[in-house]
């Protein structure tokens, strides 16, 4: 009757943990079958009630069974883990071949990317790099450019005086006269810098900004070697011919002097505010270098010429990025700054 009993509950015991979907399922199982209170529990204490040669056969039995159950719901519990270990592989799977994920990194200004494309041409042309001192003397940035103390020029460039004489330099030609100083001729230099003007700001003028300074010291220098090294440069730049119109320009320290534009590349010479709506953009001062100013550097006239000119870099970079206004340039506006 027991051993009936045992293999009734032993079936139905071995269908549940076959049928069971989860491990909450398989648990109320086992703990149904061989727990505490479950039902081979309560056969056990049944065995006590039977005569001794009939107890023995059952318990046999019973002992049997429980170690059939106990296997088999061990064995579903293992299916479940490994299930589960499965999925979890699965879902977090990694792919360790493929490439990381850039790391962000930083570049330089617009700016300092035009500065060093300029400083590469020149200098596999023969021209030395200089540099200059922003706190300039009265005497490199004015007197020894031919400009003295009455002279009209000087209220062109408006200019920030510091109290003790010195003053913020209006512009890398002071750079030229430290060359001249240091060197002697032949000399090919170039000079980017940092100048400052005490000057209404706009679309194109800011109170702060870049020049290059360029310089050629030689026995035959003329206008028209000015002129191929100054298409040489734009063209470079901008990776194509530009239309450039150069006008006399006045500065006391070149004679000739000239101005030298550059077709606005915003518009396209229709005109726009970074232009001033007239489709040109005054991009270069040039000329052959003032016998005065050779002089006053120690650098005799007679034997030798040259040629200086004073780029607006930061112009040249809001035409090479397409930017329409320079007050972005220093605005330190990083949305603005990482499109470059
Ligand atoms: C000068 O500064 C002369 N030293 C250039 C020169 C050098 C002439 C050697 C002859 C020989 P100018 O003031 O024109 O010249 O300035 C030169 C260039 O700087 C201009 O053509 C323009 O492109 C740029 N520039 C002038 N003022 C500003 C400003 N406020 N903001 C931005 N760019 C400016």
């Amino acid at each position: 009757m027991l051993e009936a009993t045992l293999e009734d509950l032993q079936a139905r015991a071995l269908e549940r943990i076959r049928g069971a979907r989860s491990m909450e399922e398989l648990e109320a199982a086992r703990v149904e079958a061989l727990g505490r209170k479950g039902a081979l529990g309560h056969i056990s204490k049944e065995l006590g009630k039977l005569p001794p040669e009939e107890r023995a056969r059952v318990g046999r039995l019973l002992n049997a069974v429980k170690q059939c159950l106990e296997e088999s719901f061990e064995a579903r519990r293992k299916e479940f883990e490994e299930e589960a270990l499965r999925r979890r592989l699965e879902a977090e799977w990694l792919d360790l071949t493929l490439p990381a994920p850039e790391p962000k990194r930083g570049h330089f200004h617009p700016v300092t990317q035009v500065q060093a494309e300029i400083e590469d041409l020149f200098t596999s042309l023969g021209f030395t790099v200089l540099d200059g001192p922003e706190v300039e003397t009265e005497y490199h940035n004015f007197d020894a450019l031919n400009i003295p103390p009455d002279h009209p020029a000087r209220d062109v460039q408006d200019t920030f005086w510091l109290t003790d004489g010195n003053l913020l330099r209006t512009h890398t030609s002071p750079v030229q006269i430290r060359g001249m100083e240091r060197f002697k001729p032949p000399l090919r230099m170039i000079a980017p810098g940092r100048v400052f003007r005490n000057e209404e700001v706009d679309a194109s003028h800011e109170h702060t900004f870049y020049q290059v300074e360029g310089m050629m010291v030689d026995r035959e220098v003329s206008v028209a070697h000015l002129i191929y090294f100054m298409k040489l440069m734009v063209n470079a730049i901008f990776r194509r011919e530009v239309a450039v119109r150069l006008r006399p320009g006045y500065f006391p320290f070149v004679e000739p002097g000239f101005e030298l534009d550059m077709q606005c590349l915003l518009c396209e010479g229709a005109g726009c505010p970074a232009c001033k709506h007239s489709g040109w953009v005054e991009m270069i001062g040039c000329g052959l270098v003032h016998p005065n100013v050779l002089r006053m550097s120690g650098i005799d006239p007679e034997e030798w010429m040259g040629f200086a000119f004073g780029l607006g870099l930061t112009r040249l970079v809001m035409m090479r990025f397409g930017i329409d206004d320079i007050r972005y340039l220093q605005s330190g506006d990083l949305r603005f700054l990482h499109q470059f």
